[in-house]
């Protein structure tokens, strides 16, 4: 028989052998194997092994890319983001019956009941927009910019990601939720920074309209295509940066810039990217220091840059988490001079003495040097100085060494010299170091748990499993602090025990006790929940948002809270911040896909969760 005879004589035994099966059959079957050649059995084995690989080739790159199965088996339903004046699809969005707040299956440990400490420490925000004007506006109820929407203004061609809209009952409830949100803004206090959603006002901070720029990627990614229409048209018309306003420089790339960047990738819209120019040749006046390292704060009219009047320097953070933004700017535009003047402070940083990578809270703008002895912490002011080191690399195509090294540096510093344990029940956090390393505080900032998800996606990109083990024993920590608060959301601030014989792992104080819908842990589910394919994650992130629903949900829209330890006495606040669209409700929907959208591959999302694209170099 000729070896093309041998193969059919082969095909025909494995049908033989897949055949129903019966005891006669089986011993059939035997009989059969026994009969075949040599040649013909390792022919057999050699069809086996090879369909083995191509299956379990296919399996690793399922694992290692989710993303592809969406590529595959889901076509985009529409043209998105939409032309301008197409009409637009009415799209009903369900409610779904929402669940039971307390229900800690997923909790481990047995909740304590609420502390009753009453220390009380000084309220320490990150310089979130605490300090802003407060006016009252009239109601808003014709459709702001709609005479606008004419035909051909708006040429948007298809985004780099075909978003499809919510894939399943959780992700309608976060839409939902933003819907409402939206709708108080819309009303309430459209192109102005914040509402108040209980006083039914606004608040503003730098006047940059901050919700309504956080917002435009969001209603991208969620395929709220009316609203984007519309506060689309609000930025071409009333979008202006010559108001004669001092702005916090981080505040405003992370936000205003970042915001308008990621639209302008998704939309391809020149209008986003004009007017990031306008306003990124503004900012660029914080950086006229002796030292480069820029000012906190730049007069948008002027361009002149000087200090925040409570601190001869600037947050050691904020001028470290610019970089994504003006970087991504230069390669749009082709000019370097943005990435020039953020790289020299990177640059600058990397130079500067570290405590193992670990980096004080305050620099010096003239000096270009660290005040010594200020903390050392992953909450506010120190946060992002760790995460765009990691961001920064990824975004350069993993070019720039250093990035990668003060970063891995960092994170030695981070296991070795910040991380306890709890009494009684063993749980990882972060303390924080004081006075150059004489004093350790347990402590921990809400905005800490952004760390498990830099951690995650640093170890998707070659950093070691240690990071990973740390990513989860953080983010269970931090989802604790909501799980075990009888609102279900965490406090901005809390306290860890770590002396023998303590009986609860932590507290909060009175004074700590706010949530101001910031979205850090939902953040780290998300990473998590991308990375492993874990489901708990995103049960663990429907829980906090039940929390966020019953507690901070009101008429007008979404408000922080100063007490998450009574339900029965939680104290609105009557703000709502524009991360809340920004970040929170985006993490959420994204945590709750059965499919993911975005190519971590393709994409970096800078600190309030704008997206930008991934360079080669
Ligand atoms: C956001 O503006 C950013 O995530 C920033 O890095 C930290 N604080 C807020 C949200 O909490």
């Amino acid at each position: 028989m000729d070896t093309l005879g041998r193969s059919a004589q082969v095909a025909l035994d494995i049908n033989d052998v897949f055949l129903p099966e019966s005891p006669t059959k089986s011993f059939n079957v035997w009989r059969k194997w026994n009969r075949l050649s040599r040649l013909q059995k390792s022919m057999l084995y050699m069809l086996l092994t090879i369909c083995s690989i191509i299956f379990l080739y296919h399996m690793n790159v399922y694992n290692k890319h989710p993303n592809i199965q969406r590529t595959i088996k889901t076509e985009p339903k529409h043209d998105w983001p939409p032309k301008f004046g197409q009409k637009l699809e009415e799209k009903e969005v369900e409610n779904p019956k929402f669940g039971v707040v307390n229900d800690n299956q997923n909790v481990a440990m047995e909740e304590e009941g609420a502390d009753d400490d009453e220390d009380e420490d000084e309220d320490e925000d990150g310089g979130d927009s605490n300090h802003a004007e407060e006016e009252t506006v009239e109601e808003h109820d014709d459709k702001p910019g709609e005479e606008k929407q004419e035909e051909n203004k708006l040429p948007p061609k298809d985004g780099s990601i075909k978003f499809n809209g919510p894939q399943n009952d959780r992700q309608r409830a976060v839409v939902s939720a933003f819907q409402h949100a939206w709708q108080g803004y819309r009303r309430y206090a459209w192109g102005r920074d914040h509402l108040k959603p209980i006083s039914k006002t606004h608040q503003t901070w730098f006047d940059l309209g901050l919700t309504l720029i956080d917002s435009l990627d969001t209603m991208l990614v969620m395929g709220l295509k009316e609203q984007y229409v519309e506060a689309r048209v609000w930025v071409e018309d009333n979008l202006k940066f010559t108001t004669d306003k001092d702005v916090n420089l981080f505040e405003t790339t992370i936000r205003v810039l970042g915001g308008l960047l990621s639209t302008y990738h998704l939309s391809q819209d020149q209008i986003f990217l004009d007017k990031a120019v306008d306003l990124a040749d503004r900012l660029m006046g914080a950086f006229d220091s002796s030292s480069g390292v820029p000012y906190s704060d730049v007069n948008l009219r002027t361009g002149v840059g000087h200090s925040p009047k409570w601190s001869p320097d600037s947050s050691t953070s904020e001028v470290t988490t610019i970089q994504l933004e003006f970087r991504d700017l230069s390669r749009i535009t082709g000019n370097s001079k943005y990435e020039d003047a953020v790289s020299r402070v990177s640059e600058l940083v990397h130079g500067l003495d570290k405590n193992q990578g670990l980096v004080p809270i305050f620099i010096n703008a003239n000096s270009g040097q660290f005040r010594t002895y200020s903390t050392i912490t992953m909450g506010a002011r120190g946060d992002s100085y760790y995460e765009y080191l990691l961001k920064q690399w990824l975004q350069t195509g993993k070019s720039i060494e250093y990035l990668k090294k003060d970063y891995n540096e960092s994170m030695f510093g981070v296991m070795n010299k910040m991380v306890r344990r709890t009494v009684p029940n063993n749980l990882v956090f972060l303390g924080e170091i004081l006075s150059g390393g004489k004093d350790f505080k347990p402590k921990m900032d809400e905005l800490a748990c952004f760390l498990p998800g830099t951690l995650a996606l640093g170890f998707r990109n070659g950093m070691p499993q240690s990071h990973m083990d740390l990513a989860q024993d953080l983010a269970y920590t931090c989802y604790l602090t909501f799980a075990r608060q009888p609102t279900f959301l965490a406090p901005e601030i809390t306290y860890y025990n770590t002396a023998e014989g303590s009986t609860k792992d932590f507290y909060a104080k009175p004074n700590d006790a706010h949530y101001l819908l910031r979205p850090e842990t939902i953040e780290s589910l998300w990473y998590l929940y991308y990375m492993t394919g874990n489901k708990t994650y995103q049960d663990w992130g429907w829980k906090i948002f039940q929390g966020i629903e019953i507690y901070t949900k009101v008429s007008g829209g979404y408000t922080t809270i100063s007490n998450v330890r009574n339900p029965l006495d939680t104290r609105p606040k009557d703000m709502m911040e524009s991360f809340f669209l920004g970040e929170t409700l985006k993490y959420l929907y994204l945590l709750f896909a059965d499919k993911h959208e975005i190519d971590l591959d393709k994409w970096v999302f800078n600190t309030e969760a704008h997206l930008l694209p991934l360079y080669p170099h």
